[in-house]
This record gives C-alpha cells, structure tokens and sequence, in this order.
C-alpha cells in the first residue's frame, strides 16, 4: 500500500527516446543502461515500499577503468599510456567522469534524473515520482586513498577517501583490516606497536546496504552521533558534479581551510537536489580497544531523560552511544523480528536504555560505566539493566534497537516522523499523539535520546487517510511550536519538500531556492523533492 501524492509531472522535463538510449550506452557501455524490467522495479521502490515511481531507465555508472577491456597487448599498451596520462594530468580526469557526461546530456536534453545509493532513504527521496532516470552511484565503489603515510605508523591521520558509491559497512572493515596486518617497515621494526585500525565517524542500522554518498547527501546521523558528531565535521572535502556536468573538485583533506565560502557544505544534505556527490573524502577516528554496553529498564521517560544528564555528566567523553525506545517499540521487535529476545526478565518496564562507552582502557572504563550504573540504580533512575559480557551479546543488544525500523515495516503501514525536539517536551507528543488516535493506532517513540531525536511512528494495518489527517499538519505544528525540526536526520525528500516552512523562515526557503537555481537552472536534480514545489517549478 502507498500513500498517493497528488502531484503533477513537470511538462518542462523531456522524456527518453532511442537516441538517449544510444547516448547513455556510448557513454557507459551496454550493460550499464539498465532497463530490465525486475531491476527497474527494485530501483523505483523505496525501503519501505511506499513511494514507487516509474522510471524506464536505470543508469549505473562506473569507474572509467573498470571499464577498459584487456585484449590484446595493444589495448593494454593504450590503457597503459592513457592512466599515465591521467596520473600526469589529473584535470584530464574530467574528460573520463562518466557522471559528469550523462548529467551533461540529461540537461542538454532536459531530462530530470535522480540520484540514487542504497535506497534505504526514509523520506521518498532516492527514488522516481514519474519517469526520472535513475542514476545509482553502486558501481563506484573505490577506495581512492587512505592514509598515504600509514607504514610509518606514528604519522597516521586517518584520512579516507572513497567514491561515492562505497558501502558504509565495507569502508568500516577495510577501516578494521588496516592495521590487522603488520607490514614490517624498512625503517621502523617496532614490532610492540599495536595494530592501529579506524572506525567510520557514523554508524547506523542501514549499514548493510546504504552507500557514503547517500550518508554524506542526506547528512546521516545515527547511532554515534552522540560522540562523534556530524558529517558537516567530519567530511573534509567531496567532489560533486553539477547539473550541467561541471566537476566540482572541492575533495580537500585538509583539517583546517578558511579560503572563502566553504562550498561542500551545500552538497551535505542536499539529498541530490543540488549535484550528484562522486567522491568523498572523511575524517576516521582510531578504534578504541575497550567499548562496553548496558542494556537498561527505566520506569518512566523523565528517568531516561535525568540518566541522560548524569551520562554526560559522569561518563562525559567515553559515552559513544545513548538510544532508548518505549515499550511500545520493544514489543514490535519482539513480535516481528526473529531470533531477537529481551535481555531483561519479563517485568513491567516503560522505557528501555542502551549506554555505550568507548574508550582506550577497559579495566578503568568497565568500572567507570559500572559505578554509573549502580549509582543510577540507587537513586532509581535505573530499574533494570545488563552489561553485555561479551561481542555476541552486545551485538544481540544491538539488533534490538536497530531492528525497530525493520519490525515497524514487516506490521504493516507506517507514518515517520524524524523530528528534533527539545529533551524534557520529546515524549509529550508521543503521548498526546497515542491519546488523539487512540487504540486503532500503535504509536511508538525510539530513537537517539542523546541528540535530543525522537522517531515518532505510527503503525497501522493499512495506510489511512483519516488516521493521517489526524497526525498532519499536528505532529508539525506541534513541533514548530516548540521550534524543533520536522527533520533531524532523514532530511525532506518527497515526504516533507512542501512542509520545510515548519522549520525554516521564508527568508532562508527564497534563498535555498535561489542557490537551486543557480547550481540547476533547469531544475533535472530530484525534482519534487527537498523544495516546495509552488516555488521551483
Ligand atoms: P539513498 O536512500 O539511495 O538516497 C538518499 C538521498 O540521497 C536521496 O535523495 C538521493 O537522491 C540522494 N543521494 C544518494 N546518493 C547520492 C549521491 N551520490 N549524490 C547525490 N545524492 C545522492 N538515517 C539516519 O540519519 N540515521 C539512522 O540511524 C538511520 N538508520 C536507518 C536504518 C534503517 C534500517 C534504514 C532503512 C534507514 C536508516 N536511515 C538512517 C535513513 C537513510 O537516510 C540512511 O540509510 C542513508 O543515509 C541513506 O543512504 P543511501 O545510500 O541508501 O541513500
Ligand atoms: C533509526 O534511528 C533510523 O533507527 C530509522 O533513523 C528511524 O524508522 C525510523 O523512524
Ligand atoms: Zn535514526
């Protein structure tokens, strides 16, 4: 079941014909114009089966080496000759980037294109409203560099840079396997140095599949957020490719650059409204030897929300993780994920808690969370709780939380609601919004209590638009009262485009619309999505 958008297709936006098929296969080869019609089905439907658009076309571009073919000594001697050539004149680059030429002819052509990753979008955003081309970054999924002095260890600066299409979980273990191996150094033999591996600054339940330029584009959050921060921080540079095909080489690796506007930071979060990202280039942090767990039962929210105080305050820069979920949630996962149980004996708890700490010493900080722990208990903020004793059983903690979103989808329908919200009003609304739809509706409350991010769901059996003319506009006005934001980390896709004035001025909407112009006079970027569309088409 969808949720029908009434919407009109742009008569401005061409639609695709044999030449452009021809083009598209010139330019990236035959079996990189997709328009099998299972393949095409999988790219026009989102995560959670609810937006679907109807794309013919499905373009995956790639690595232009990947694409030479080896057969004879000739073609390798060419090959050869052109990647020297490319390694001696790095702007020559531009001549190969098959993104920047398909952009290019889209625009000559006026065809809107969406750029697509992992599809696991939350807001309708990755995926077509009519007949956009679907443009998906999978295929470029090189590792450019890391770290070019890392054989001499002391010099490490954990520097990452990628392409776009790099899947979250595989940067996290090519970040584990670097300093796995000891690769003994002609000029160092110290062979009682530690293995020095990263970890990515983000982390979040979609890993699996979601790519970083989708992470980068949607400026992710997720479950670490609380320790290490943004994305806006931790990218250092990117490259993107404008709407007409210009490469925008903005991929720094530099901490520290205050030479004009910093331009990257319109590309981060701009959900492929304003260019396609090709290349990132990010800021890893080391991993951290000694990393601990509690899963814990509150009673009620204001204690979740005092444990939160008391984390900061006492377990202040090793805290890396604090989420929470209602009962509600916990019942959900239970009922419809497999093999996942609650740690905790059957008992009446309200809320549930996880804390994770990270740090470098696990005997000082195993106390450390210990003695918070039982501090909590004594004062009551805490009814409940477990340590987890070992990597399998944090990992099955884990599940629990991250298998919220999963669960609420296998239910049935599902509203989201992704929203930014002062702490002690956060769980105010879930309550009033349980009490306005009453039983016919579970309305459940999780999310990332440490940023102050509640994900507000509502499941139902079906979709329903009574239910939902008594969710909206109230769930929004309710929190622009409180001037939070009706987007915390999913950003607005198709979903929320016409409801940013919730949380942005006129003011800033005019100028947003303006750098859309600019950077995309003919608006082929994700139409439909992120702005109003009374203001961009
Ligand atoms: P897609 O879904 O493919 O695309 C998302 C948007 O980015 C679209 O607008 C698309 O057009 C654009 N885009 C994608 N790639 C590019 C590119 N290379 N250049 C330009 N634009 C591009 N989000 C959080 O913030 N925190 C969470 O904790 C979190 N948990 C999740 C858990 C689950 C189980 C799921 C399904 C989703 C979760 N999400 C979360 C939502 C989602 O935003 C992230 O999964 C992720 O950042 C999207 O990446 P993706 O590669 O799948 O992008
Ligand atoms: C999470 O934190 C994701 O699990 C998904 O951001 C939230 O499904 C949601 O509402
Ligand atoms: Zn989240």
């Amino acid at each position: 079941g969808s949720t029908p958008i009434v919407m009109q297709r742009n008569p401005m936006f061409s639609t695709i014909n044999a030449d452009d098929i021809t083009k598209f296969k010139e330019i990236l080869g035959e079996k990189n114009v997709v328009q099998d019609e299972e393949a095409l089905l999988a790219a026009n439907t989102d995560w959670m089966r609810k937006y679907k658009g109807s794309s013919n076309l499905l373009l995956q571009p790639r690595t232009t080496e990947e694409v030479y073919i080896f057969l004879s000594c000739e073609i390798v001697a060419a090959c050869f000759t052109i990647f020297c050539i490319r390694i001696s004149f790095p702007h020559l680059d531009r001549l190969f980037d098959k993104v920047s030429q398909v952009l290019k002819y889209c625009n000559s052509r006026c065809l809107a294109v969406v750029p697509q990753g992992g599809n696991t979008g939350l807001v309708g955003g990755s995926v077509p409203v009519f007949d956009e081309v679907i443009i998906n970054m999978g295929s470029m999924k090189n590792i450019i560099s890391f770290d070019k002095v890392r054989r001499r260890l002391y010099m490490v600066s954990g520097i990452l840079v990628c392409e776009a299409g790099c899947i979250l979980e595989n940067l996290v273990s090519f970040l584990d396997n670097q300093g796995a191996v000891w690769k003994p150094n002609f000029w160092i033999l110290d062979l009682t140095m530690p293995p020095f591996r990263f970890v990515m600054p983000l982390d979040l339940g979609a890993k699996g599949s979601c790519q970083i330029g989708g992470n980068v584009s949607t400026n992710a959050g997720g479950l670490r957020f609380v320790r290490y921060g943004s994305l806006h921080g931790n990218v250092l540079g990117l490259e993107a490719v404008l709407a007409n095909g210009t490469v925008l080489d903005m991929l720094g690796t530099l901490r520290k650059d205050n030479t004009g506007y910093d331009l990257k930071h319109l590309f981060i979060g701009s959900e492929g409204s304003l260019g396609i990202i090709s290349k990132v280039s990010i800021l890893t942090p080391p991993k951290l030897s000694s990393v601990n767990l509690a899963f814990l039962a509150c009673k009620d929210y204001v204690s979740c929300q005092n444990l939160l105080l008391e984390a900061k305050r006492k377990l202040g820069n090793i805290l890396s993780a604090f989420e929470f979920l209602d009962s509600h949630s916990m019942d959900l996962v239970l009922n419809h994920s497999e093999g996942v149980r609650n740690p905790l004996p059957p008992s009446m708890h309200n809320f549930y808690v996880l804390i994770e700490t990270t740090g470098s010493d696990q005997s000082y900080d195993k106390e450390k969370l210990e003695a918070f722990l039982l501090r909590s208990m004594e004062v009551g903020l805490i009814s409940d709780g477990v340590l987890a004793q070992d990597i399998n059983q944090a990992f099955s903690f884990w599940r629990i939380r991250e298998g919220v979103p999963e669960a609420l989808m296998k239910a049935g329908a599902v509203y989201k609601y992704d929203l930014s919200l002062p702490i002690e009003k956060m769980y105010d609304l879930v309550e009033e919004m349980r009490m306005r739809l009453g039983p016919a509706a579970k309305v459940v409350g999780y999310g990332h209590l440490g940023d102050g991010n509640l994900h507000l769901n509502i499941s139902l059996p079906e979709y329903d638009d009574t239910v939902l003319g008594q969710v909206e506009p109230f769930v929004y006005e309710w929190t622009s009262k409180h001037r939070g934001s009706i987007s915390a980390e999913h950003g607005l896709g198709l979903m929320k485009a016409n409801k940013i004035h919730y949380s942005k001025s006129t003011e800033s909407v005019h100028l947003m619309v303006s750098i859309k112009k600019l950077l995309d006079p003919n608006g082929i970027l994700n139409p439909y999505k992120v702005l109003p569309s009374s203001l961009t088409s």
